[in-house]
């Protein structure tokens, strides 16, 4: 990013990679305890895996440029809300409101902004959850808010959104009407597999239940 900036900005610039960096370190700490809660507790693990992510120079200055505004480090902490971002991949589609739920409920976690793309679909058939957010990093004299952007998404969700971006970029943006079409098609039949093994999930854990209540009740008697 140095070298897009101004050069007087490459101090700014330098703390402000620092923030983001911290901040990506407290969302991950903070979901690697909500993952071992959960699983102690339900003897699952509703977190596939996590990654993270600090924003490409190129992509930020791409960002910007797009948004109309001039690239210095003070626009991009107003304007841009992803230069640090977390994506979390869930198992099933009611994970991700459960982790999206405790993630708001922390007491120093500010939700900035959501967007759920998952009730509410992208015309190109895009489904994750996101949320922005804002956590305060300390440092040694000061208390700086520092945004990240999290995604949440089932690993169906995570395998059509990471071939349409190559896809997408593979046409720089402008795919042939046919391709569109047939990704939306795919992103349907992710949904209604998505679906199918929610239920199967809850299937398997009414089985579950009552074979437990049954050799429950015949280790009673
Ligand atoms: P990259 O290369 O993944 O970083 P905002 O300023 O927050 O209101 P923004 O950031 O456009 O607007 O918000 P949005 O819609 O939440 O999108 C943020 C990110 O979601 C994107 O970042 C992508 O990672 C992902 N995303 C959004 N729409 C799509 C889509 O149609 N297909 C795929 N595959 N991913 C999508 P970037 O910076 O666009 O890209």
């Amino acid at each position: 990013m140095g070298e897009l900036l101004y050069y007087d900005e490459e101090e700014e610039w330098n703390r402000a990679l620092l923030l983001y960096d911290a901040v990506l370190k407290e969302i991950s700490t903070k979901l690697e305890i909500l993952n071992n809660e959960f699983k102690l507790a339900h003897q699952y693990n509703p977190i596939e895996h996590i990654t993270s992510r600090i924003k490409s120079a190129s992509s930020i200055a791409r960002k910007i440029r797009i948004k109309g505004k001039e690239l210095t480090v003070e626009n991009i902490l107003k304007y841009i809300n992803d230069v640090a971002g977390v994506r979390i991949i869930c198992s099933f589609t009611s994970d991700i409101y459960r982790i999206a739920d405790a993630i708001a409920k922390q007491d120093d976690v500010t939700v900035l902004k959501v967007k759920d793309y998952i009730a509410n679909p992208k015309p190109n058939g895009y489904m994750s959850y996101h949320m922005i957010v804002s956590i305060p990093i300390f440092l040694s004299n000061d208390v700086i808010d520092t945004k990240v952007e999290i995604q949440i998404r089932t690993i169906a969700m995570d395998f059509w959104a990471s071939l349409e971006h190559k896809i997408y970029y593979k046409f720089e943006g402008k795919a042939p009407d046919g391709i569109r079409d047939e990704l939306r098609e795919c992103a349907k039949i992710i949904s209604f597999l998505d679906q199918k093994m929610l239920s199967i999930n809850e299937n398997v854990k009414n089985y579950h239940d009552d074979f437990n209540g049954g050799s429950a009740m015949a280790a009673a008697t």
